[in-house]
């Protein structure tokens, strides 16, 4: 049995990408595998955060969780700020890295670039995720593929340390599903589909209306050429779509192309439009029935005492390897 962990922030509600890239994938996942699922909130103070929405967000995500099908028997889920080791152990990873390749990824260089004031914690998130991830000894991490360069340096950071320190983490790979690996944003689909993007027409809320979802595909950017066919460089919009209902159906995109060969993009995107519209609708049924519960709370309760009994056993060797503290 191997380990799995991975992360969603709290910092929006759950797009389409977020699913499609990843929570879906999480689902298979929990059958053979032992399973943990974290809300990474400090990963989402990252960026400023508005108090109650943060909280908001995190509820709703382990409802989301759990509404797309995870079970909290199989998997652990749990929030990140609740289990003190991940900051412990992250500041120890912090230590281990080099701030010359904290600065080469895309994601700070995205998320820092034209601002004036840029936080710290932009630049040293890699660690905290490398930290979340090594203190379970997990084998595989799930996710999207824009997470691709910051569990390249998780590999290297845990590395690092073992050939520092001593050989105490798993070196973790990375799994990438192929299809809907990479949702893009409606509004412009070069850039990926995000969460936190301040037009929400760019994106697909997990929660949005069945009449949301339809504007919102129906207004997206395509081109002028009219023919519905895969090429990403020339059409991106039409590829986006393409992808996302073959992620959704599991139909290949070739019997996509076929199927809508000679329509126009009006009868493909109302399609796509209902294919993700009936998708959603059994995950918002199941949410709308947790979101309020008590069930809820004893279910991160029991992911938070489980998960830090695992992660504190690790801390404590990774402490001792370094030397920290008084425990031999
Ligand atoms: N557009 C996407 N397509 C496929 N997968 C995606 N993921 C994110 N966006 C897409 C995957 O979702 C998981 C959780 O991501 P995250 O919340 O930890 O951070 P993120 O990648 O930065 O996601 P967002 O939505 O873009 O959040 P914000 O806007 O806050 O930065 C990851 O597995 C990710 O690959």
């Amino acid at each position: 049995m191997k380990t799995v962990f991975s992360g969603i922030q709290p910092s929006g509600t759950v797009t389409l990408g977020n699913y499609l890239g990843a929570m879906k994938h999480f689902v298979d996942m929990q059958e053979d595998n032992q399973c943990y699922f974290c809300i990474v909130d400090q990963h989402a103070i990252t960026q400023p955060q508005d108090r109650l929405k943060l909280r908001e967000n995190i509820r709703s995500l382990a409802a989301l969780y759990v509404a797309v099908g995870l079970d909290p028997e199989k998997a652990v889920l749990f929030v990140q700020s609740e289990v003190p080791a991940h900051a412990q152990l992250g500041w120890m990873m912090q230590c281990v890295a080099y701030i010359g390749e904290l600065e080469r990824m895309t994601q700070f260089k995205d998320k820092s670039s034209g601002k004036e004031a840029v936080s710290a914690s932009l630049l040293t998130y890699p660690p905290l995720m490398a930290a979340d991830i090594l203190l379970y000894g997990t084998n595989v991490v799930p996710v999207g593929e824009d997470q691709k360069q910051h569990l390249e340096l998780t590999r290297n950071l845990a590395e690092r340390f073992n050939k520092k320190y001593n050989d105490i983490f798993t070196v973790p790979e990375v799994q990438i599903p192929k299809e809907g690996a990479r949702i893009m944003s409606l509004t412009d689909p070069t850039s990926k589909m995000s969460k936190s993007n301040p037009n929400p027409k760019s994106y697909i809320s997990i929660l949005d209306e069945p009449q949301t979802i339809r504007k919102k595909i129906k207004s997206a950017v395509t081109d002028t050429e009219g023919t519905v066919r895969y090429d990403k460089e020339q059409k991106p919009g039409v590829a986006n779509l393409l992808t996302i209902y073959s992620a959704i159906t599991g139909e290949s995109i070739a019997t996509l192309e076929e199927r809508y060969h000679g329509k126009g993009y009006g009868d493909f995107k109302a399609d796509v439009a209902e294919v993700v519209v009936n998708a959603l609708e059994p995950i918002q049924e199941k949410y709308n029935e947790l979101i309020h519960s008590d069930k809820l709370d004893s279910i991160l309760d029991d992911g938070a005492a489980r998960a830090n009994t695992q992660a504190v056993r690790m801390l404590h060797k990774a402490e001792r390897a370094m030397g920290l503290g008084r425990r031999t």
